[in-house]
């Protein structure tokens, strides 16, 4: 293998002495920093935008540091995103990339160890790379003077770097006691040495990055016998101080999860935007906005009276069936009379919900259902009868025959019928696949939960042997609560949210408690994402205006 690849790219990689050359990338490029026997550290810069392969070392275990900017890491399955000084460890054959989101692009070390240059196998890429070899000589130019290059210092001294407004050291010492002193926040990197267990294996040894702290606790119990060579990093000070300043910016923003109660903030997990990719949440966002300008052009029209029937519009809850069906959407569907956007999420055809609105015979229940009552087999969906809450014990027993997983959404109101708690229980009982969703905008037409009732659905729920939990409308929140319920189904979610426009019709109340949609937003600005939802939501914009235009023009 090794023979072919050197004969179609020129001499061996081994060969190449990277110590002198910068390795030009399709995404940026990166250079050697520092080379011993054990471990490479390279420093790898990444454009704005762009993203190395997904690739793995079977071999080679790599330490990331991230120096400068915001970068995204993906698996196979799942996303991270980093900040500096971010660190983490990817064992062999783990397939990763790294994507920088943030403006500037950005820096980071990468640490490899055993050294070697040739042990890389990429799997997907944007460039066309996948299956190919690490890059040639043509791909490799001189490296410049102000390139920073780490060198060993004597026993007891460091050499200390500055990048990116961090203080880089390389440090050789043999007796660790004397660094507890210092910030356990800083970033360490072994470079040389080892921490040895008593049977004399290799507990944190060369390439293994870490905190300072953790490496002092564990060089405690586990001294190294010949001292450590490691790379330290830590923020100067002005930098601390303007990362100090933009968290105490995002707190403000954010309230703490602690705050019970209905509000915009019940049980947010911090960070948890930062847990999904992209992709994902740019698709939530995107559903979201297609089920929100359908109802705003459905409102339109519903005002000039070419509907006959009253309409039951979801603006301000339209993201709750987006977030579900991001996660899945394989599920029987049994939604109540707000139920436009579980229909378009849930793969619904919109121009038939158009037609159904609109009483035709190519409306997605042959115009026979009307907007309370949203029924397509085609996608599984099962229209509302009208009476409130009877779609739950419906759904129930839809589990219980076909096997099937079963979604079924309720309001605050319809959740206290009678029949839904049996059913409910029934569900416990046998352990039928059926996530029970309650969307709770506090109202039942014009009255309040607390003039209804001084008990809560989770509570109850849980109480009946579901797995259950209260909480706002968080787009991420409740993809992720989906996602943990769908492996312990039966489970029922209420989620607080705010109904911005009548009950039933277009008009509206006033300013509602919170606007979930905004503060979607505002969250995406802060990923920053707010170019491309820009971009995502006029399109959906003008896609729902044509839509409905030409349903209407057609006879
Ligand atoms: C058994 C029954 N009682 C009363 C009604 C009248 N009704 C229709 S919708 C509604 C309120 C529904 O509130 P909720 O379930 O919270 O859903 P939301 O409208 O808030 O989305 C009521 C009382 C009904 N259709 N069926
Ligand atoms: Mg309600």
């Amino acid at each position: 293998m090794s023979q072919e690849r050197s004969q179609k790219n020129g001499p061996s990689l081994k060969k190449i002495d990277f110590k002198n050359v910068v390795v030009n990338k399709p995404w940026g490029y990166e250079y050697l920093v520092f080379q011993n026997d054990h471990v490479a550290v390279w420093y790898l810069y990444l454009r704005e935008g762009a993203a190395t392969s997904l690739h793995c070392h079977p071999k080679k275990k790599t330490g990331i540091i991230l120096l400068k900017g915001e970068a995204m890491i993906s698996f196979l399955q799942d996303s991270h995103r980093l900040r500096p000084l971010s660190k983490l460890m990817i064992r062999p054959g783990l397939f990763h990339s790294t994507r920088a989101v943030s403006p500037g692009g950005i820096a980071l070390l990468e640490l490899e160890t055993p050294v070697d240059k040739e042990n890389l196998v990429r799997f997907e890429d944007l460039y066309g790379r996948e299956g190919k070899s690490y890059e040639g000589l043509d791909q490799m130019s001189p490296m410049p003077s102000d390139a920073v290059r780490f060198s060993v210092p004597e026993e007891g001294a460091s050499h200390e770097y500055s990048l990116h407004g961090l203080t880089l050291a390389v440090e050789k010492i043999s007796d660790l006691s004397a660094l507890w002193k210092r910030d356990p926040e800083e970033v360490a990197a072994v470079l040389d040495g080892a921490l040895m267990s008593k049977g004399n294996e290799i507990i944190v040894g060369p390439g293994d990055v870490g905190s300072l702290a953790s490496l002092l606790r564990v060089a405690a119990m586990f001294p190294p016998p010949e001292g450590l060579t490691f790379l330290s990093i830590k923020a100067q000070d002005e930098t601390r101080n303007a990362a100090a300043k933009a968290g105490e910016a995002a707190a403000r923003v954010r309230k703490p999860a602690s705050i019970r109660g209905r509000g915009p903030d019940l049980g947010l997990i911090p960070g948890l935007p930062w847990r999904f990719s992209v992709e994902r949440t740019l698709s939530i966002f995107q559903q979201t906005c297609r089920n929100r300008y359908f109802e705003f052009e459905a409102a339109k029209f519903y005002n000039t009276g070419v509907m006959k029937m009253p309409i039951y519009l979801s603006v301000g809850q339209e993201h709750i069936p987006a977030s579900i069906a991001s996660v899945s959407k394989d599920f029987l569907i049994f939604a109540q009379h707000r139920g436009h956007s579980y229909y378009l999420s849930f793969g619904g055809d919109p121009a038939k919900l158009a037609d159904e609105l609109l009483h035709r015979d190519s409306g997605c229940a042959g115009g026979m259902g009307g907007s309370a009552s949203i029924h397509d087999p085609a996608i599984g969906m099962f229209g509302h009868s009208g009476l409130m809450g009877d779609q739950v014990p419906i759904a129930v027993g839809a589990a219980l025959g076909s096997g099937k997983r079963v979604l079924t959404m309720t309001g605050d109101a319809s959740v206290e019928e009678d029949y839904v708690f049996g059913a409910m229980g029934y569900a416990a009982t046998k352990k039928l696949p059926v996530l029970f969703i309650c969307e709770d905008n506090n109202l039942s037409i014009l009255t309040e939960v607390q003039t209804r009732r001084s008990w809560n659905m989770a509570e109850v729920a849980r109480s009946l042997g579901l797995a259950a939990a209260d909480i706002t409308d968080d787009p991420w929140l409740i993809a992720y609560y989906t996602e943990q319920y769908l492996h312990n189904l039966p489970a029922f979610l209420n989620i607080r949210t705010c109904r911005h426009l009548w009950h039933a019709g277009t008009g509206k109340d006033g300013e509602p408690e919170w606007n979930r949609f905004e503060l979607f937003k505002q969250e995406l600005e802060e990923l920053k994402l707010g170019k491309e939802a820009r971009r995502i939501e006029e399109q959906a914009r003008q896609d729902m205006e044509e839509l409905w235009q030409a349903r209407l023009q057609r006879p």
